[in-house]
């Protein structure tokens, strides 16, 4: 196996998890690159499961396992999921886990705000996950973040907190709220901070170096391409790259170590959260697709918005993110459907899109352009060749194929890791 970079080609919550998982097991490392706990991956290890939002999946199995300078660290969220891995038998080192010096920290007044701006936005909010990730992300492009390393400089703290303090004392009044309470955020810090710098380092070197003596080196994205900051429904996006390209930039990596870049796609389409979804079904269908699928999120239980599977989104996805092949997830949740719909372009004002549009009023307005397949009536749960699955499956499966212009790599046909269909 070359190295791996794996992304959500859609909204988030594609099945990133068990493919993920599935090749964590063949890698020498696994690398988070961008977002933070706002990500949610749930594996299922024979009859243990382990609920994963901010630590790499390679945990688990004991395989060396790096959160890279592109993710925003929330350190007291880290330390819970730490102790609750640990209480589950998950050995966690200095050996198997190291985490980048460099590193933005999202602190408690990042929630706060994330917060008192959803809150106050009423019905235009964004659904963010609450986790202050946004807020994090602001500060580190605004040059006043604290980071990991800044642990190991409690002296010069005062003086990066008047900016940092300044900036948010002026944000809060706004919401009526009082300035941030800097002793106690002091004493948090000074509390944490043994901890976080324990496994504290340049990662980019142990990487760098890992890489020229032949690891194979996984890198897990996490949310979708859809919700990317450039490339996504924008503003209702998270505040990473989510594309393939982070891989690079998030670890220290340079993007000749991305290798083979799957895209992750659900059979149909699902999103959490505010924003434009063409091929939203808002009907007994919709209702359907959510209920068969389980659709309710890893991370905030949120119930997810459930349409048609949408080529067009998928296709730009591939495109922007140059995805190599994709893994297809939870085709068995359109089993026993009469037919099958797929959007394969879009209307609007009278104009056809092979594409979506960048600005928010035209992604709300786009109307989708369905083609109907028949659909199949047996089940292709846990179907684990070809032979397995109904010539009707088989059919939609190429077409999607045929859609997006890029190869179908994998088929995945239940959570169960050995249910999975390889394409040579
Ligand atoms: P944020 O919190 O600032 O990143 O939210 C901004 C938007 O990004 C969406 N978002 C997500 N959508 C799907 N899955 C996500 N992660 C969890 C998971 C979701 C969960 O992988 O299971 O457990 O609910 C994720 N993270 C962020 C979010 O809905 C906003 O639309
Ligand atoms: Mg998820």
């Amino acid at each position: 196996m070359a190295n791996v970079t794996v992304i959500g080609a859609q909204w988030g919550d594609e099945g990133k998890g068990k493919i993920v998982d599935w090749l964590a097991e063949r890698a020498d490392a696994v690398v988070r690159f961008q977002g933070g706990h706002n990500a949610g991956h749930t594996l299922v290890v024979g009859e243990n499961v382990y609920k994963l939002s901010l630590l790499p999946s390679g945990i688990v199995t004991g395989t060396l396992s790096i959160i890279g300078n592109g993710v925003v660290l929330d350190p007291w969220a880290l330390r819970d999921e730490m102790a609750k891995l640990r209480g589950q038998g998950v050995s966690i080192t200095t050996e198997n886990f190291a985490l980048a010096d460099n590193c933005a920290l999202i602190l408690p007044i990042h929630r706060d705000l994330d917060g008192l701006r959803e809150a106050a936005a009423g019905s235009g909010k964004i659904g963010t996950t609450g986790r202050g990730i946004g807020p994090a992300y602001e500060d580190k492009v605004g040059r006043r973040a604290i980071r990991v390393c800044d642990l190991a400089h409690l002296d010069a703290l005062e003086s990066q907190l008047d900016r940092l303090c300044a900036h948010h004392d002026a944000l809060r009044a706004g919401f009526g709220e009082p300035p941030v309470d800097r002793a106690r955020l002091i004493a948090d810090l000074k509390e944490i901070a043994p901890f976080v710098l324990e496994y504290a380092q340049p990662v980019w070197k142990r990487l760098n170096k890992v890489r020229k003596a032949g690891a194979r080196i996984l890198f897990e994205g996490a949310q979708g391409v859809l919700l990317d900051v450039d490339h996504g429904t924008y503003p209702f996006v998270t505040s990473s790259n989510t594309v393939s390209g982070t891989a690079a930039a998030g670890s220290g990596l340079g993007p000749s170590a991305a290798g083979f870049v799957l895209g992750i796609v659900k059979a149909y389409t699902t999103r959490v959260g505010s924003g434009p979804f063409p091929t939203e079904l808002e009907d007994e269908t919709g209702q359907r697709l959510g209920e068969r699928g389980h659709e309710f999120g890893t991370v905030t239980g949120r119930k997810r918005r459930c349409g048609w599977f949408d080529a067009v989104i998928v296709r730009q996805s591939c495109a922007v993110s140059g995805v190599t092949g994709i893994a297809l997830t939870k085709l068995d949740v359109l089993d026993g459907f009469e037919t099958i719909k797929i959007c394969t372009g879009y209307r609007l004002n009278g104009k056809v899109y092979d594409y979506l549009p960048a600005h928010a009023a035209d992604q709300a307005s786009v109307e989708p352009i369905y083609e109907e397949m028949p659909g199949w009536q047996e089940t292709t749960a846990g179907a684990r060749s070809w032979a397995d699955l109904p010539a009707q499956a088989i059919k939609y499966i190429s077409r999607v194929q045929e859609l997006i212009e890029t190869p179908v790599a994998l088929v995945s046909t239940s959570p169960e890791r050995e249910d999975t269909i390889l394409v040579r």
